[in-house]
């Protein structure tokens, strides 16, 4: 075994660690190397079949960037896929809104004892009346500095596509959106009353893909812990569908406000490991370093 390691020399470990993937940021994880899912969908939605429903979630670390996938779909009447991302040491432990866009209904969310993020991420699409015209919004917040990056209608007039959103308050540099809304299967639309079909949920290949800088999330090692649910347009008023998901068989969660998930059993959250090449780089050591609270 210490030949092995000793045999990969620091500059191949680097070109590990910088290579990504071919991903096309399309709304599609086919084809794209995500792997296994990370976390897969126990409820049958409470909001739409086919409107509102994680499936599951996907991520890897690769290139200084964040790969994230979220299979199903965020209804197109402007609810919101709500997502925080846990990249570095610190964070909240409870969920104070940057002050964007309503979140402010959130505040109180009690996190899992593990799951203390410093990002949040609204997604959003819908007709809007004033611009006669669809559009799709994502919202990005620095939890910490309170600094938000919004990029409204990514994809011009149509509520699916590739898009970015440029560098802004929160962010130095880009992060890449693709959003396909096709999925006609994973989850069926009995929540409360059914468990989720897991085989069908993790089949679905059609979502949401973001790509982020790791600085933009604080990130310096170790894995990226991201939570999501899909909540009304208001804020107030969350479905059943989270990543991980809830007990089985759980209805709405509605206002997420006097939510703690701390108390409800399972993570509502999932993992994405730190890739193995930046642990050979003594990037692991400095994740020891920061266990969350
Ligand atoms: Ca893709
Ligand atoms: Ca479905
Ligand atoms: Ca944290
Ligand atoms: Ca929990």
């Amino acid at each position: 075994m210490k030949g092995l390691v000793t045999g990969i020399s620091a500059v191949a470990a680097l070109a590990m660690a910088g290579t990504a993937q071919a991903v096309v940021v399309d709304g599609s994880i086919a084809g794209d190397g995500y792997g296994a899912a990370r976390a897969v969908q126990t409820n049958e939605t409470s909001f739409g079949d086919n409107l509102s429903e994680l499936n599951a979630g996907y991520g890897f670390i690769a290139g200084g960037k964040l790969h994230l996938a979220i299979t199903g779909q965020v209804e197109n009447n402007f609810n919101k896929m709500e997502i925080w991302i846990d990249a570095a040491a610190g964070g909240q432990a409870i969920f104070a809104s940057a002050g964007n866009d309503g979140a402010a209904n959130m505040n109180g969310l009690v996190f899992d004892t593990a799951f203390t993020p410093e990002t949040h991420i609204i997604v959003r699409n819908g007709f809007d009346g004033g611009l006669a015209q669809n559009k799709f919004d994502l919202d990005f917040a620095n939890l910490l500095t309170t600094a938000v990056t919004s990029q409204f209608s990514l994809f011009g007039n149509s509520l699916t596509g590739s898009g970015t959103v440029l560098p802004g308050p929160a962010t130095a540099s880009n992060i890449d959106v693709g959003y396909d809304n096709s999925n006609v299967l994973g989850v069926g639309g009995g929540g409360g009353v059914n468990a989720a079909d897991q085989v069908a949920a993790a089949a679905v290949q059609t979502g949401l893909e973001l790509v982020i800088d790791l600085a933009d999330l604080g990130y310096l090692g170790g894995d990226i812990r991201v939570s999501a649910v899909v909540n009304s347009g208001d804020h107030g008023f969350a479905s059943n569908q989270t990543l991980g998901g809830l007990p089985i068989v759980s209805s709405h969660l509605a206002g997420l406000s006097t939510v703690d998930f701390s108390g409800i059993a399972g993570d509502q959250f999932f993992v994405i490991p730190e890739p193995a090449s930046l642990a050979l780089l003594g990037l692991g050591g400095l994740a020891m370093l920061r266990r969350r609270a």
